[in-house]
């Protein structure tokens, strides 16, 4: 029997080609890579379901791959059934939360990034030495509603933009100590923090960056191709912090900056009079999405890809004990 005809292919793009920069580091950090991990071992060691609360980190792609292998995403531990295994977000959760589940009986894992719980520790030790803390973050994020979790209310204050430093009314002489979410913009949380120090010179800084590693190289890297780009798409979900970031540093570089989650999301006519993209990831968008994109590029123009490095990441985070063996 003769073999079917092939199908004929759809004609390749043609005219000038689109000159594709893309940042790396982008993508996956080593908070994410952990967190997928422990949902992704629990599965193999419980069976299904596992329960997660939140989403273990902000990306549809992520939850919706782990969902189909037998995760159930809750966002109160409130809709864990008794007795079954249930895993904390990579953002974080108030000490309510695991105290909750223990008083339950719950088996739980804690998929916190390590760089969110040292956060955690320093609130703990600021209020132990008497201090105040005003907390640099974005209100209604689950890391900033985790780390205010940590210590007692009434104790910390939150502070999201320099208008709410000249706000600020405590008296000269205030025992006060800063702290930051680590997904925050690198720029905006300098000129916040330099705006405290002036109101209150006194005031206890944390003794390094609470900003993470894969936060500023994502944020260095889309610096160091914005301003080729007449236009930058970066891949993240609306609810992530970190991705949204990239989006805001895009723009101050001068290009046009666009959050897409996939990359059926792309207009063909974003591209049509451009000769140079831009492509980055936030910290919880995997690598395939990003090859999905460029994938989709190519039918529309011909490309020329250059990837365009700041820095080596070598970052690794070791598992909860629970699941090491
Ligand atoms: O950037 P945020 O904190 O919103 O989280 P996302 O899940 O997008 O990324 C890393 C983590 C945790
Ligand atoms: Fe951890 Fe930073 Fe990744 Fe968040 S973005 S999970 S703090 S390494």
């Amino acid at each position: 029997m003769n073999a079917p005809f092939p199908e004929s292919p759809s004609p390749a793009p043609q005219g000038e080609p689109l000159h594709l920069l893309i940042a790396a580091p982008r993508g996956f950090c080593a908070g994410v890579d952990r967190a997928i991990e422990i949902v992704e071992r629990a599965l193999a060691r419980y069976g299904a379901p596992v329960y997660v609360r939140h989403e273990i980190v902000h990306n549809k792609y992520v939850v919706d791959g782990l969902r189909a292998k037998g995760a159930v995403f809750v966002e109160e531990l409130d809709e864990v059934p008794d007795g079954a295994p249930v895993i904390f977000s990579a953002h974080g959760v108030p000490k309510s939360v695991p105290a909750e589940a223990t008083a339950r009986g719950l088996d739980w894992l804690d998929a916190t990034c390590p760089l969110v719980s040292k956060v955690h520790r320093q609130a703990e030790r600021q209020i132990e030495a008497g201090r105040h803390i005003l907390f640099i973050g974005h209100r209604g994020h689950p890391e900033v509603i985790g780390t205010l979790g940590q210590v007692p209310e009434g104790s910390v204050t939150l502070v999201e933009t320099e208008e709410d430093v000249a706000r600020l009314d405590f008296a000269p002489g205030t025992d006060l100590a800063f702290l930051t979410q680590t997904t925050l913009s690198v720029d905006d949380t300098a000129s916040i923090i330099a705006a405290l120090k002036a109101r209150y010179p006194e005031i206890n800084a944390p003794r390094a960056e609470d900003i993470c590693y894969a936060t500023s190289n994502r944020q260095a890297a889309v610096k160091a191709i914005a301003g080729d780009c007449e236009l930058v798409l970066v891949i993240g979900a609306p609810n992530s912090s970190n991705s949204l970031r990239l989006v805001e540093v895009a723009q101050r570089c001068g290009a046009r900056a666009q959050l897409i989650q996939r990359a059926d999301e792309i207009d063909p006519a974003w591209l049509t009079d451009i000769g140079t993209l831009g492509l980055t990831a936030g910290a919880s968008a995997p690598e395939e999405l990003v090859r999905e994109v460029v994938a989709l590029i190519a039918t529309i123009r011909p490309i020329r890809e250059e990837t365009v490095v700041t820095t080596e990441e070598k970052m690794v985070f070791k598992l909860p004990r629970q699941l090491m063996d």
